[in-house]
This record gives C-alpha cells, structure tokens and sequence, in this order.
C-alpha cells in the first residue's frame, strides 16, 4: 500500500516550511493542507489537540507535530539523504543547535519585532498556561521535574524568561500570581542565566543587541566549519530549523525598516542564507517574497 501523507499548513509560516523542505529533500509526495488559522479546521484540532498549531503532518492517518519531531520522524521513516548525521555525538550537536534556535534565536527576533495581538490570543494564551498551572498544582513539585530542573523545565523556558520581558514592553501582564500562583513560583525557582537578566530591562537596542548575540554564534559556527551549510555540503536539520533567518528575516526586516543581518557584520550568514533558500528542494516551496512582504508590511510596517 503507497503511503498517504497530508500536511496541514500555512503559507506564511517558516515553521510549515521546514517540514515541506524535508519533505522535498526525500522525495516525498504529500497533499498540502491549507489551515485558515483565524479560524482552524476540525481536522486541526483533532490531531494537534494540545498546541492546536501547524504544521501537522498524517502519515497514513497517524498525526504528528511540532517541526522538529516531524522532520526527525521523517528522516527515521524515509531512507534517502539523510537530515541527521547518523553518528550519535553529531546527531545530539545538529540537535543541540536545533534547539539553540528554537529556543534562543527565535524568540530574541521574535522580542524585537512583534506586537500585541490582541484579547483573543491573551484567552488563548492564558487556556495553555492554565495547563501548566495544574500539572505544576496536581504534582506539587518545584519544577515539572521534581527536586530538579529537567527537561520540561528547559522546554518551557520561554514562559520563565521571555514572557516576563514581553509582559514589560506590551505592559500586558498574563501571568499573574493570583490567577497562576505554581507558575509565578516556578519562573521564579528557574533558573534564568545572567545574561537573561540583564536584558529585562529591556528596551529595543536591547532586542537587538541580544539578537545580534545569538547571530553571532551561528556566524561563527559557519566560519569555523568552512562549508556551505550547517550541515556540510548538503542541507540538514541546523539549516532547515534556521529557515526562518535565511528568508523570513530578511523580509521581515526590510518591512519594519530594521535590518539585523548586515552582510558586513554577517557575512557567512549572508551567504548560508542565499546558499539554502536558492538550493533546489527549498527555493520550490518558499512563499512568494512580494506576498510575505506584503503580509508582513500589514503585521510589522511603520504607518
Ligand atoms: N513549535 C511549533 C511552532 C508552530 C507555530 O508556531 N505555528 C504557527 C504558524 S507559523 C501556528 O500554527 N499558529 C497558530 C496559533 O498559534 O494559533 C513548531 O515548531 O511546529
């Protein structure tokens, strides 16, 4: 039996185009779901009940979500080019640097250019951390790990840092300790690096000084490799989670009039970025630049 594989999506989203790439760079043929996410499908939110988020991709009915847990099962499910390294240590680095991105880089870009979006996504917002609030009340513990920090501590490190700084800039506080007393208390036991603290007073050349920082290190990681692509001479897990800098961001920025990577100060960046998103598999899929820039004219421009 041939394999039936649906992807729900979003054009304008960098996170869909990372499962798309991997997608491409197997081979592998797919029916492209469009999501209107104003308004989600039923489909949606029966196979991402948690994040009610895209991309979500079925493999013969099975659903799967999140980005990078998509494109690592891809690569366990369809041999071809690989996208992780094969070797355990290089595997938990691509993952290490993954993360990195996810985790650091996305949400330091994310601090310099978004906005406030309203009451509906502060319902929504507060709906996913009341989750959290009762798993923190029901298991009692002072991280979700126990006595210690673990994993699902570091996953939601966003929550214990970030928000708190997006909290100070929108002046829009979500979590309250009245309304979240086990998260309030649970940010606080987190562990928050010093670097962190010193940006929570924060202010926008801030933002961008600590995005610049985190550009920073993948230009040198670039520059120490010498090749093409986090990944070697091929595309692999690093470039595709950077999607994002190599196509949004330039995008974003000439729509906000505020340019992070400058070729003079990025070159390798530069180059990484104009490598990935001409290479085959990618340029494909990519959302047309004048539509993006359009949509995010809307969402970033000065009036
Ligand atoms: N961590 C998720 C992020 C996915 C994500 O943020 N998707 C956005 C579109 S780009 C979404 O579905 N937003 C809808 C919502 O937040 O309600 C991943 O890596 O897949």
């Amino acid at each position: 039996m041939a394999d039936e594989v649906k992807l729900y999506g979003y054009a304008e989203g960098s996170y869909v185009c990372r499962v798309k790439i991997a997608l491409n760079l197997k081979g592998i043929k797919y029916d492209n779901l469009e999501e209107d996410l104003s308004n989600k499908s039923a489909d949606l939110l029966k196979y991402n009940p948690v994040h009610k988020k895209v991309p979500v991709l079925l493999h013969n009915g099975k659903p799967i979500s999140e980005s990078l847990v998509i494109i690592e099962y891809i690569d366990d499910v369809w041999k071809g080019i690989p996208i992780l390294p094969q070797d355990p240590y290089e595997k938990a680095v691509a993952r290490f640097w993954a993360k990195f991105i996810d985790d650091k880089c996305m949400p330091a870009l994310f601090k310099v250019y978004s906005s406030n979006e309203g009451e509906q996504a502060m319902a929504e917002a507060c709906e996913q951390l009341q989750i959290l609030e009762n798993e923190l009340s029901v298991k009692g513990n002072k991280f979700f790990g126990g006595d210690n920090i673990n994993l699902v501590d570091i996953t939601a490190d966003f929550i214990a840092y970030w928000l708190g700084v997006i909290e100070e800039v929108t002046e829009i506080k979500l979590v309250t300790k009245d309304k979240f007393p086990k998260l309030t208390e649970w940010a606080d036991n987190f562990f928050i690096p010093a670097i962190f603290k010193a940006l929570s007073s924060n202010g926008d050349e801030q933002a961008i000084a600590e995005a610049s920082e985190q550009l920073q290190i993948l230009e040198n990681e670039l520059a120490v490799k010498g090749k093409k692509f986090f990944g070697g001479d091929n595309i692999g897990l690093v470039d595709i989670a950077a999607d994002f800098m190599a196509y949004w961001l330039g995008i974003i920025e000439e729509a906000a009039g505020i340019k992070l990577v400058k070729e003079d100060k990025f070159p390798k960046i530069t180059e990484w970025a104009d490598n990935f998103a001409n290479s085959p598999a990618v340029k494909e899929i990519l959302p047309p630049r004048e539509h993006l820039l359009g949509f995010f004219k809307a969402k970033y421009g000065k009036a």
